[in-house]
């Protein structure tokens, strides 16, 4: 979508460390880190926010899980704290459907 900066970063338009990438998928670390370790895991397809998420994401949702499950083990997170996190509405900054993985020396996660 047009103006939307992660369909940039995705099409490379905007230069980011990409760590990971398949057809559906692409992780790049946050700009803006809020944990040692903050990946950012992106649907290649622009989908606003998860309340335009239809059944037909499905598969692509089970991916986002997949991905982040293979970044737990590429950044040694399994014996370390971890979350995967959605913003929505207000505490959503970016309008194309992303999830935070963080991990580290994160505190008590709720
Ligand atoms: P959210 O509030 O969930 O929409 O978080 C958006 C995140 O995206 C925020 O933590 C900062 C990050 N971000 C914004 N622009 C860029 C960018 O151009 N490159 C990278 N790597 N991260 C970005």
């Amino acid at each position: 979508m047009e103006n939307c900066i992660f369909c940039k970063i995705i099409k490379k338009e905007i230069p980011s460390n990409i760590v990971y990438e398949s057809d559906s998928m692409v992780a790049f670390p946050d700009i803006n880190p809020s944990a040692e370790t903050h990946i950012l895991i992106v649907p290649k397809q622009h989908i606003g926010s998860i309340q335009d998420i239809s059944k037909e994401n499905g598969q692509l949702l089970a991916e986002v899980y997949l991905t982040a499950s293979k970044l737990v083990s590429d950044y040694n997170l399994t014996n370390n704290f971890y979350k995967v996190v959605v913003n929505g509405g207000k505490a959503q900054h970016v309008p194309h459907l992303h999830f935070h993985l963080l991990g580290g020396n994160l505190k008590r996660m709720v």
